[in-house]
């Protein structure tokens, strides 16, 4: 059956926690549609990584005194150690405030390769960051009980509390949030489109999440090997930062990077390394759903920020758009053909197939391949 999201957000509430923020995480995908229902827009707010959202509660409570909420996939951690070690650790500012952990990869729990080693540490690594912290299952008897133990902690002990949330803790919270554009055409084709498109020898970096999920179903599909592409299942946002290094490493092959708005908004910060290396053979694409799809839909900040006068800013050579197949169809050659660095916007609507698969290829195969074919000249 499950805890009920809303019986966990009411014994939040009635804690008097009012802020949530952090990045989506599908195991708690029902929390946050509970979430997203249930508390006013300014008082929700999907950050761009996770240390940010550490941050910005951590903000939150400098000003209003209040226990913020801050939730996360584990994969996230990282993200959030540096603000958990030097602003909210009792040896620095002493911030209290609840983070949330989906726990990918625990154990015993089948899960994919990039989740494998961070669900092993998990729990060490919480120990190691001196967090106090509670292990939350869809069996737990008395949900509110635990809840107000770990705010009663974070308050008393001014320290941030971390509940750890197994695998199917959540039962279904019911609402599902759907776009309402009439538009544009869909990832998996405009992936297909492109692909087709690329001239022979290119490199491919794709991002995490299901636009590398449908690459190598398309390659499947398509009968054609794996090699070209680097699936960057894990290491969400670092993508543009990998076919950065290969690009200004083989600066005779053409690196596309082909990235996720999720995934770029939470490391923005490379697109300035690209704008100032400027590798005339660096091609980035940006599948623009505006939203988390991979994990459950949420939106990121995408729709308020002027991607291209971003990417011109920050110094790329040329900017492209399209929102339709036949305007990609037209672009993507003129696209491959400008010297870089170039970006190209390809605005999709969300979604994906169900029956979309996983790669059936290791990260390490994949990595021996795609250098073989990077490598040899
Ligand atoms: C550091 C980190 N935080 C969160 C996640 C969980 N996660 C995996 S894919 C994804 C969404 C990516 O969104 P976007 O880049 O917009 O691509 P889309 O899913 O829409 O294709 C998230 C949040 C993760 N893998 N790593």
């Amino acid at each position: 059956m499950g805890i009920s999201p809303l019986k966990f957000y009411t014994a939040l509430a009635d804690k008097s926690v009012d802020f949530f923020t952090g990045v989506p995480d599908s195991l708690l995908k029902q929390f946050c549609l509970c979430i997203d229902d249930n508390v006013s827009e300014d008082r929700h707010v999907i950050a761009a990584n996770e240390g940010n959202a550490i941050a910005l509660a951590a903000g939150y409570h400098l000003g209003t005194g209040k226990i913020p909420l801050v939730y996360m996939q584990n994969s996230g951690l990282g993200n959030a150690v540096n603000p958990l070690l030097s602003l909210c650790d009792r040896d620095v500012y002493s911030i209290p405030m609840i983070i949330v952990i989906g726990w990918r990869g625990e154990p015993g729990v089948k899960d994919e390769p990039q989740h494998v080693k961070q669900g092993k540490v998990q729990l060490d690594l919480i120990k190691a960051l001196d967090l106090p912290y509670a292990i939350i299952s869809k069996d737990e008897q008395d949900i509110s009980a635990k809840i107000t133990d770990g705010i009663e902690l974070a308050v008393s002990e001014n320290r941030p509390f971390v509940f750890v949330i197994k695998k199917g803790t959540f039962s279904k919270y019911g609402l599902e949030s759907s776009s309402d554009e009439e538009i544009m055409m869909n990832r998996e084709k405009a992936l297909d489109i492109m692909l087709s498109q690329f001239p022979e020898d290119v490199i491919i970096v794709s991002t995490t999440g299901k636009t590398s999920r449908e690459i190598f179903e398309i390659r499947e599909r398509n009968r054609e090997p794996h090699y070209k592409d680097f699936l960057t299942v894990g290491s969400m946002g670092h993508c543009s930062s990998i076919a950065l290094g290969i690009a200004i490493s083989n600066p005779g092959r053409k690196v596309v990077c082909i990235d996720g708005d999720g995934a770029l908004i939470m490391h923005m910060g490379s697109l300035s390394t690209i704008g100032k290396l400027k590798p005339k053979n660096f091609y980035h694409i940006l599948m623009n759903n505006q939203v988390h799809e991979s994990v459950g839909g949420q939106a990121t900040s995408a729709r308020f920020i002027d991607i291209l006068e971003l990417v011109k800013a920050n110094g790329y050579a040329n900017v492209f758009f399209t929102d339709n197949e036949e305007g990609l169809i037209s672009r993507i050659g003129e696209f491959m053909k400008e010297t870089g660095p170039n970006f190209l916007e390809v605005k999709i609507k969300p979604g994906s197939r169900e029956d979309l698969g996983r790669p059936t290829v290791k990260p390490v195969d994949n990595k021996k391949a795609f250098t073989k074919f990077v490598q040899d000249k």
